[in-house]
């Protein structure tokens, strides 16, 4: 398999993690979407990465789809519940993980993308409470238990700290870590795998 991503983006870290998890090979493939020479839309018309091509060719997309593909690869460290509403709650935590990713990432595009006198200011204002309250669901929701979905790690824990890593990375003057206690336990724990030390966002 192909995985084609950025060392930089929380979504592909998502992948490359889950891929490690499970022990997966694949080959990485750098592509700066950002890049007039970008050949990412010959594999995902939506300009996206990640996107994984598979063993026959074919591509997929996006991050959400991708591993929950992978995780029915193997029964290598399972990150998904089967049914029911465990596997919803999993799930869920990825699309709030996603979510303050996907806040983030517009903030950062307005300030980096967008000529200084055409950014608004009520759209940042807008997004950064999406990412504020974002983090304040996620600290409430892990409370005190190991991980985010209770006593095992999952792709719930995968997602949160590909997140957090992001936001450290390009919001340094967020102190999440201050705020909240336990998000960042959370983090120090997860950072110590294998699997999250190879994919620092660079
Ligand atoms: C988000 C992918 C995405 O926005 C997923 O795969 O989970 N929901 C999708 N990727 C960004 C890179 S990054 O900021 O992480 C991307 O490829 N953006 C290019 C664009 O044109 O928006």
């Amino acid at each position: 398999m192909k995985l084609i991503g950025s060392l930089a983006s929380p979504y592909v870290r998502k992948v490359r993690i889950v891929m490690a998890e499970k022990k997966l090979d694949y080959d990485l493939v750098l592509d700066n979407v950002w890049a007039a020479d970008t050949a990412i839309q010959a594999s995902n018309p939506l300009g996206k990465v990640p996107c994984l091509i598979m063993e026959d060719g074919g591509a997929m997309f996006d991050s959400r789809v991708i591993v929950e593909y992978l995780d029915t690869l193997t029964p290598v460290c399972k990150l998904i519940p089967q049914q029911g509403r465990e596997r919803a709650e999993v799930k869920c935590w990825e699309a709030l993980a996603d979510g303050v990713a996907d806040a983030a990432i517009l903030v950062r595009l307005e300030k980096t993308l967008r000529p200084e006198d055409q950014q608004s200011a009520t759209w940042t204002a807008r997004q950064m409470s999406k990412l504020h309250a974002g983090l304040k669901s996620m600290s409430t929701g892990l409370g005190e238990t190991p991980y985010c979905a209770g006593n095992h790690y999952t792709l719930s824990d995968v997602a949160v700290g590909c997140t957090l890593g992001w936001v450290s990375f390009r919001f340094p003057e967020i102190d999440w870590r201050g705020d909240y206690l336990n998000l960042a336990k959370l983090f120090d724990k997860l950072s110590e795998r294998p699997s999250f030390k190879d994919t620092v966002p660079q």
